[in-house]
């Protein structure tokens, strides 16, 4: 088993208890790894730390052009070990080995495009009405930014927090999910690597539930940055509410595919395979519902199930391997009780509907790539997130109707639109509410593309050039240049 510290200040230390927690690899459902169970006091130590750093010189007094060339010596030496943290996350997580990689290979471009920003935050001088007074304005950064983080894409998600908060001055406390932290305690010795000062970024590892409030109330925590799911950003939200702190949050979706009679039926048969089973359907932009016109919904139906049943299902780490496990027991569970629910309210279950039980799963944590056809609307599994490979398809016959049903859940972080007509592209884009729309593709992201959510998915942005907005505040500096007397003092001018 490999023992694992966390980082405060620069160093890399045990939990205050010295207890510690266990970390499961969902392939072979068994530990692997230990990790520090931290308490209040731990978080206390990392807020302190990032506060520390936050006020010190060496951070503070670098001018953002050296802040922004840290950051991309931090993109090149996490570059030189993409596919080593790649392979945690693997272990970790259960994600496959080559999207991962992918994954990885592709992170260091976060840190290089903020690198990039950090000194174009130029403040600006205000043609104010007011005669002989100079107005301009600073953008500063908040202080210390909290990043909580889930399992499904544990360096990425924390990529797109910390690269445009510390690319706009802030510090950092980063708290990955309790079922997969390995990756960001391996990534840890880099900070130092890449030339950081101590304090720059703490990593404190644990419980949701027994750190998360500590850290959300922290009152030297300026800003919460979070991903995970709608009820614990819920949480999350009103603990800041309490203390007054600001949050920019992504909390997943019921992504709708939509396929148009026009498509280019092929394609949209693979983007929506791409959509739901890529990542075991444990990503927030999901596509999980796929909307089919009637008019070619058993042609599309058929096509689906037949490239869905050729899905390798197996070792993550193995590159031929097309569907992994789910990463967590909880999880696993979850999803089981989605295709429960699904079965008893009237779907039927045209493909999978269960565990996997394959010889090359082992003991891990796998589902079968379901498909439930038959699926009203209303129903649970056409409204909530599953986060697991479990498609719902719902057949529409007008565009009217496809845009009421796509935007008839709660949520709104993507959706697709599988269509050869340019005017329906155009159309379909405005009218879906969803934080990202992609046409005759899917997943596809990158650090210049804002990235967020519509209603219930969350709100604020991340990667794109207003995401470091998240992270500064505006400063109206106001001077007296003329010279006159101050007025009568008990009038305000
Ligand atoms: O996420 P949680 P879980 C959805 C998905 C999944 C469900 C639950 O539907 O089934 O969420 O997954 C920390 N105060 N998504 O339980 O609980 C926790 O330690 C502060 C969608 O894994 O949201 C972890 O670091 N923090 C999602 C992080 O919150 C708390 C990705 C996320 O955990 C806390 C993952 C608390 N009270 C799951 N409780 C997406 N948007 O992509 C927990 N945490």
């Amino acid at each position: 088993m490999r023992k694992y510290k966390m980082l405060l200040a620069g160093e890399p230390v045990d939990a205050a208890s010295g207890e510690t927690f266990e970390s499961f690899n969902p392939y072979t459902g068994r530990p692997w790894a230990l990790i520090p169970r931290a308490a209040a006091e731990d978080v206390d130590r990392a807020v302190a730390a990032a506060r520390h750093a936050f006020r010190s010189p060496e951070w503070r007094g670098l001018t953002p052009t050296a802040r922004g060339k840290l950051l991309s010596r931090l993109a090149d030496v996490i570059a030189a070990r993409a596919d080593e943290l790649a392979e945690y996350e693997t272990r970790d997580n259960g994600k496959l080995i080559l999207e991962m990689r992918a994954q990885l290979r592709y992170l260091p471009e976060w840190f290089r495009y903020f690198a990039g920003l950090a000194d174009k935050l130029e403040g600006r001088v205000i043609p104010i009405d007011r005669p002989g007074i100079f107005n301009y304005t600073l953008e500063e950064p908040l202080g210390v930014v909290a990043a909580i983080v889930p399992w499904n894409s544990p360096l990425m998600l924390a990529a797109w927090k910390m690269a445009p908060a510390l690319a706009a001055g802030n510090t950092f406390v980063w708290k990955p999910s309790e079922h997969s932290s390995v990756s960001a305690l391996e990534m840890a010795p880099l900070f130092a690597e890449a030339g950081l000062p101590p304090g720059v970024v703490n990593i404190v590892t644990g419980f949701g539930t027994e750190i998360g409030d500590a850290l959300v109330a922290h009152p030297d925590v300026a800003k919460v940055a979070f991903t995970g799911g709608d009820a614990t950003g819920a949480q999350v939200y009103q603990t800041a509410a309490r203390n007054i702190k600001p949050v920019v949050m992504e909390l997943g979706g019921k992504s709708a595919n939509i396929v148009f009679a026009d498509a280019d039926l092929d394609n949209a048969v693979k983007g929506v395979v791409s959509g739901i089973f890529a990542a075991t359907g444990q990503t927030c932009v999901a596509g999980s519902r796929a909307l089919v016109h009637r008019s070619i919904h058993d042609e599309f139906v058929e096509r689906f199930l037949a490239l869905a049943r050729t899905a390798r299902m197996g070792d993550p780490l193995e590159e031929s391997t097309q569907v992994g496990p789910i990463t967590t027991r909880p999880q696993y569970d979850k999803v089981l009780g989605y295709i429960d629910i699904a079965k008893s309210e009237g779907a039927r279950c045209a493909l999978g509907g269960g565990p996997a039980a394959r010889p090359e799963c082992g003991d891990g944590w796998f589902v079968e790539p379901t498909v439930f056809t038959d699926v009203g609307p209303s129903m649970r599994i056409a409204q909530e997130e599953v986060f697991g490979p479990v498609l719902a398809v719902i057949p529409f016959d007008t565009d009217d109707e496809a845009v009421e049903i796509a935007n008839g859940t709660q949520y709104g972080l993507a959706a697709g639109v599988w269509t050869s007509d340019v005017a329906r592209c155009l159309t379909m884009a405005q009218r879906l509410e969803a934080g990202t729309v992609w046409i005759n593709t899917y997943r596809v992201s990158s650090p210049l593309s804002p990235f967020g959510g519509y209603k219930r998915s969350g709100f604020g942005r991340e990667s794109g050039l207003l995401a470091i907005r998240e992270f500064v505040q505006e400063k109206s500096v106001l001077i007296e240049t003329s010279g006159a007397k101050v007025p009568n003092p008990f009038i305000v001018r």
